[in-house]
């Protein structure tokens, strides 16, 4: 018998100020659930440019996913932010959690300049919306360890036949959020819901939907 598919789902350590990071919150609660078929395997990953990617390379050695989401926190965007693209630019506002403050360095030399998200983004942009949770297209996942984790699942998943990924940003949680007068948040139980919803069109579709959800600026 063929063994179970998995979807490698990652969240990261906290970082900058704060004592928690809501995607790992939202994610390590998924593990172990079992969504169209597939098993999930949630992985914490170091918010550091180099760490992440030497577990990152770890975990896909040993869970061996057809399908890899990355979860990151974006504090200050008010909705699930689903990641279209990710570029080879590492530039770091802020030294990661290693002390490490890359500057316009690639983050695979001689790597294409972008990757698009393997993942049908507008199908699961329209389940989220039809399941009444706040959701967007993003159409750029910065340039710190969140791009860089984006990047490396593609660029990974690029050499293993059929295995697709893409990434999610999140809005702070409820608790973070009340520290700042006007930050988004969301509550982790409705995130926790939307990377359900996510992975399931996510794992059960590979073509996408024909959908406008672009922007002007
Ligand atoms: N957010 C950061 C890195 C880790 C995280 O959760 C980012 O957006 O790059």
């Amino acid at each position: 018998m063929s063994k179970t598919p998995r979807i490698l789902l990652t969240g990261f350590t906290p970082f900058g100020d704060e004592d928690i990071n809501p995607s790992w919150e939202a994610v390590r609660v998924l593990h172990g659930e079992h969504v169209a078929g597939h098993e999930v395997v949630a992985q914490l990953l170091p918010t550091a440019f180099d760490a992440s990617r030497s577990e990152l390379e770890q975990a896909l050695a040993s869970v061996e996913p057809a399908l890899m989401i990355g979860v990151g926190q974006a504090g200050g965007r008010s909705r699930l932010s689903i990641e279209r693209v990710a570029i080879n630019v590492q530039d770091a506002r802020l030294p990661d959690n290693a002390g490490a403050q890359p500057i316009d360095e690639p983050v695979i030399a001689d790597g294409p300049a972008a990757y698009f998200s393997t993942l049908p983004i507008k199908a699961m942009l329209a389940a989220l919306q039809a399941d009444g949770l706040p959701a967007e297209i993003s159409n750029t996942a910065g340039t710190y360890v969140c791009n860089h984790v984006a990047y490396l699942m593609l660029h990974l998943a690029a050499r293993r036949k059929g295995v697709r990924a893409g990434f999610i940003h999140i809005p702070y949680l409820l608790a973070q959020a009340a520290r700042f007068p006007q930050a988004p948040s969301m509550a982790q139980a409705d995130v926790t819901r939307g990377l359900m919803l996510a992975m399931r069109v996510a794992a059960s579709q590979v073509i996408d939907r024909k959908l406008g959800a672009g922007t002007l600026d």
